[in-house]
């Protein structure tokens, strides 16, 4: 039967406590644990350090009571190894030869209460209540401190929830031309996710935090529906080129009939950025196959920032290939870059895959894409993202 110590510092109601005794001496350590039990505690017993500590490892115990002079580990390296492994059990520590040294050593080390042999049943049951309080105490602390902290998370997660909604709600799409600059047209448009939200206002800080609260398809679905809705207000004959994360392939709206854009797929183009993780989507040949049966087409993304090119290059074999602006800036004045570009636009021509240069802020990084042939062209140069659809700049 648990019947609870009769000193004043008593543990608290509830399962036994558990305690380890550790002494070398085998008389001492029969008298220590039938005092404990006798006092309700639930009490183990190792005649050594080493072995001690490994029961310790396996934790459950709520104070140690050991002896300090033993072969090999003495309790003092027992507190010292507990203290290194981060084990917290409050220890009491035995001694028959007292010096003031080892009661400062211990006291550093951390010893909840140091006893004098011969150690009174008062003195012990004392102790190791007052060892066991300690450590509920602290047990109770630390599931407090846990509490507060995921509370704490759940509270920020509820926010940045709240902030997705709102930025959602307030997405827009802006259009940005892409043009045959040979023929002096308007080729298509690329709808780029716009948000009027304060808190969240860049695409960037959505997909962010849409990608923590796993709740990228939401963003994927908001963008689709926008561009579905503002698809009747863009100019005849051009496409729209739509951004997609890599795991809006994942989403199975994306290849639903009845989804708002698929009504317009012929007219679509879907962007995958060459640095998403293609790898790890799921049977993504069927899923390409299945977009473009529904009348979409695929362009491959920021092509040249990432490390997976060319073998991303050929899984999609893409209808555009749209070359990353890292590339296209100042081409004018780096005879290597243009040398890439060339190669990159031989590549897609003998693979029929249309080339977008992307970025193109200066007339003279124009003038050398068109000298080794590249025709689509996209950037600031040309025109902006805006909510109208603007006569580029020839
Ligand atoms: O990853 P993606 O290629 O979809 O990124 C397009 C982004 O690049 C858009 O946010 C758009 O505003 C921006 N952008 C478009 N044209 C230019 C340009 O000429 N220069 C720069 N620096 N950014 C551009
Ligand atoms: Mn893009």
């Amino acid at each position: 039967m648990n019947t609870p110590p009769q000193t004043g510092e008593s543990p608290a109601p509830g399962p036994a406590a558990r305690v380890l005794v550790v002494d070398d001496d085998p008389m001492q350590l029969r008298a220590f644990h039938k005092i404990l039990s006798r006092a309700g505690y639930d009490v183990e017993t190792s005649d050594n350090a080493t072995a001690a500590l490994a029961l310790l490892n396996g934790d459950g115990f709520d104070a140690v009571v050991s002896d300090v002079a033993m072969p090999e580990m003495d309790g003092l390296d027992l507190l010292n190894a507990m203290k290194e492994r981060e084990l917290s059990v409050p220890v009491v520590l035995v001694t028959g030869g007292a010096t003031v040294e080892t009661a400062a050593r211990a006291v550093e080390l951390g010893a909840v209460r140091y006893l004098i042999k011969p150690v009174s049943l008062n003195d012990l049951r004392s102790a190791v209540g007052h060892a066991v309080l300690t450590r509920r105490v602290e047990v109770k602390r630390n599931v407090v401190d846990s509490l507060k902290v995921a509370a704490r998370e759940l509270d920020l997660r509820q926010r940045l929830g709240e902030d997705l909604d709102r930025a959602l709600a307030a997405l827009w799409m802006a259009f940005q031309p892409i043009v045959s600059y040979r023929e002096r047209r308007v080729v298509a448009y690329e709808a780029l996710m716009r948000s009027d939200d304060p808190v969240l206002p860049s695409p960037g800080q959505i997909v962010g935090a849409a990608e923590r609260l796993a709740r990228l398809p939401d963003v994927g679905r908001a963008v689709r529906r926008n561009v579905a809705a503002a698809i009747p207000t863009v100019p005849n004959g051009t496409d729209v080129f739509v951004n997609l994360h890599a795991l809006d392939l994942e989403d199975d709206d994306l290849y639903d009939p009845e989804a708002p854009l698929s009504a317009f797929a012929p007219r679509v183009v879907l962007e995958l950025t060459e640095c998403a993780p293609f790898e790890t989507i799921k049977g993504l040949q069927e899923r390409l196959a299945t977009l473009r049966r529904l009348g979409y087409r695929i362009a491959v993304d920021d092509l040249g920032a990432g490390y997976a090119s060319l073998s991303v290059f050929a899984q999609l074999l893409p209808n555009v290939a749209k070359i990353d602006m890292s590339l296209v800036r100042g081409v004018d004045q780096n005879p290597a870059r243009l040398i890439v570009i060339q190669a990159i636009l031989e590549l897609c021509t003998k693979l029929k895959s249309h080339v977008v240069t992307e970025g193109v802020e200066t007339a003279a990084e124009r003038d050398a894409l068109l000298s080794v042939g590249c025709d689509w062209l996209q950037g600031y140069l040309i025109g902006k993202p805006g909510r109208t659809f603007a006569a580029p700049n020839f």
